[in-house]
């Protein structure tokens, strides 16, 4: 089944049971990108569950999640990429997949989707900033997928490389970051089950703004190592380097947990901010590894979760 946490929010909370099962039916099919209108409004409406915390949460609407962005490639404004990203050529699509692997190489999109099964991954994305939403992911485990490329012993991290093209991203114009955007995890953090590589949006092919055609999600990490638009995956024995701890090592660390007692040294993460949260929309609190403690708090199991930020 699709969903294993029982800190998810499920679609089962919230869709009549025939349509989430023909859903679940579709979505099996290897890759497919689902029609649109699956899902009514309002059974939208009523995505409300009790989750991990305390707290109510409420799917956000595709308009939410489309138009308020970070993908600084395309501008730093949070309308820049619903404004710039349509520019990006997502068809055709390679990514490389490429170091301590049985079998390296340059994949299609087509190639990269053959075999993996599509689920629906309900998230909340935590960003750094203190804004928050929950997202209804369609992708795929990333385990999956390097499991099919066969990691090869002694590999112990997994970068990853967005698109780095100048005619079609406006904002590599501005070296704010030291492009090309990179991302990077543990391998145990990358075969963890929640990490997945998302390619659509309730059931409809990724958004460009959103990191089309594929891009990486990780929901107990602060939203920017969710890199976007990936073209390369490096299994390596050395921790990569990241985008934003090359930034600024103090401010961004390479772990980067959600962690409501460790503040940014320039403002606090105990509380966050619910984009579209209507009667939320007010401060809620943030929580430890964003609500998924139960499942992997134990990866970091001694570690001084101050230090290694
Ligand atoms: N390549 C790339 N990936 C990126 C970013 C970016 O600027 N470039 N921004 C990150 C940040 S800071 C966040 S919060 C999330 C936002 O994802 P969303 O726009 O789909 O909500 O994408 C992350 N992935
Ligand atoms: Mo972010």
């Amino acid at each position: 089944m699709a969903y294993r946490y029982n800190s998810d929010l499920t679609r089962d909370d919230v869709t009549p049971r025939e349509v989430y099962l023909n859903r679940r039916q579709i979505m099996m099919g290897s890759g497919a990108m689902l029609g649109a209108g699956l899902i009514g409004g309002a059974a939208h409406a009523q995505a409300v569950a009790q989750t991990g915390g305390a707290w109510d949460l409420t799917l956000n609407s595709l308009e939410e999640i489309t138009t308020y962005n970070n993908f600084y490639e395309f501008g730093t404004g949070k309308d820049d990429p619903a404004r710039y990203a349509r520019a990006l050529t997502t068809a055709p699509w390679e990514i490389v997949i490429d170091g301590m692997v049985d079998n390296p190489g340059t994949y299609s999109f087509d190639q990269i989707m053959e075999g993996m099964t599509v689920e629906e991954r309900i998230y909340r994305l935590r960003c750094v900033e203190r804004w928050s939403m929950v997202v209804p992911w369609n992708g795929f485990e990333l385990a999956d997928l390097l499991n099919r490329v066969g990691v090869q012993e002694g590999a112990q991290y997994v970068a990853f490389e967005t698109a780095m093209r100048p005619e079609e991203m406006p904002g590599l114009a501005y070296p704010i970051i030291d492009w090309p955007y990179r991302e990077g995890l543990r391998l145990d953090e990358a075969m963890h089950p929640l990490t997945i590589l998302a390619t659509g949006i309730y059931g409809e092919a990724m958004p460009n703004q959103n990191g089309a055609p594929i891009r990486l999600v990780v929901p107990w990490k602060y939203g920017y190592k969710s890199i976007k638009s990936i073209v390369r995956i490096t299994l390596t024995d050395e921790q990569p380097r990241t985008a934003w701890n090359t930034y600024s090592t103090q401010e961004y660390g390479f772990y980067s947990n959600v962690n409501p007692n460790r503040d940014h040294p320039r403002w606090s993460q105990a509380e966050e901010r619910r984009i579209g949260g209507g009667l939320f929309a007010s401060r809620i609190p943030t929580l430890m590894f964003n609500g998924y403690e139960d499942e992997v708090a134990s990866l970091y199991a001694g570690m001084d979760l101050n230090e290694f930020h």
